[in-house]
């Protein structure tokens, strides 16, 4: 049962079942929106919920789990930006490593800090290769992380990171332009990575309407993260959820 989440993103990237999962910023929503956000994104079949962000403002991470775990089934896996957002409420952490990055504290330093808090706290714990891609602007990860990103259009030294984290032993590979980007990673950047790892594939930030998020799928992306344009609008959520589960399953 410990990695039964992660068997099933296993299991889906073997037959090519592609994911949607919505990405919800504790700081950025009322727990009375997150009952509107939770029925919407039940009625769009949407996979996964993603919670964490780059800042804690709010100071209510377990009361926002809380309500989505109280009103769905859909899992919650935690995409924290610092060690602080652990909530055993939650299914499955991201244990992110910043391989892009050559931050030692974001490479190995805070999970050495954290390491007996985030094992008690009874989570699955998948390890993450986290490659943040330059957006086209400063975005809250490249200045909260003090580490340069991937240049956009440096698909090799994407390539290589991606190979390296998985030969490392990571799990799953995340690909963030980081949220709110200007441009979202490109198809080609997301084929090479893609194209040279076995283990899923997360792409996220800046992704902003469901053909985007079809292309990338395409591409080889086997989890959509979305967060910013679904503050902007909701009702995107159907939208993106269909374009990425109408590719279909190969096996
Ligand atoms: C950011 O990948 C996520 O870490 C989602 O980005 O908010 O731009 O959708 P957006």
């Amino acid at each position: 049962m410990k990695y039964k989440l992660y068997n099933q993103l296993v299991e889906n990237k073997k037959t090519g079942k592609k994911s949607f999962s919505v990405l919800i910023d504790p700081d950025k929503v009322d727990i009375s929106a997150i009952e509107q956000l939770v029925g919407l994104s039940i009625d769009a079949k949407v996979d996964y919920f993603f919670v964490g962000g780059s800042l804690i403002i709010s100071n209510h991470l377990d009361a926002c789990i809380r309500q989505i775990k109280s009103t769905c089934h859909i899992p919650v896996i935690l995409f924290p930006g610092s060690p602080s957002q652990v909530s055993s409420y939650a299914d499955a952490l991201l244990y992110l490593s910043l391989i892009s990055g050559r931050n030692p504290e974001l490479l190995i330093g805070q999970h050495v800090l954290s390491a007996t808090q985030v094992k008690n706290s009874g989570l699955e714990i998948i390890s993450t290769g986290y490659m943040v891609v330059d957006g086209g602007a400063p975005t809250a990860v490249t200045y909260i992380s003090n580490a340069t990103p991937i240049p956009a259009d440096k698909n090799d030294i994407a390539m290589c990171t991606a190979m390296a984290g998985e030969m490392l032993g990571m799990k799953l590979i995340y690909m963030d332009a980081g949220s709110g980007a200007k441009r979202p990673i490109t198809e080609t950047m997301i084929e090479n990575v893609a194209q040279n790892i076995e283990v899923p594939l997360i792409v996220g930030g800046g992704i902003t309407n469901p053909e985007k998020a079809y292309l990338n799928c395409k591409a080889g992306a086997d989890i959509i993260v979305v967060g910013n344009a679904i503050e902007k609008d909701a009702s995107i959520i159907k939208e993106i959820s269909d374009a990425v589960h109408s590719i279909p399953v190969t096996i």
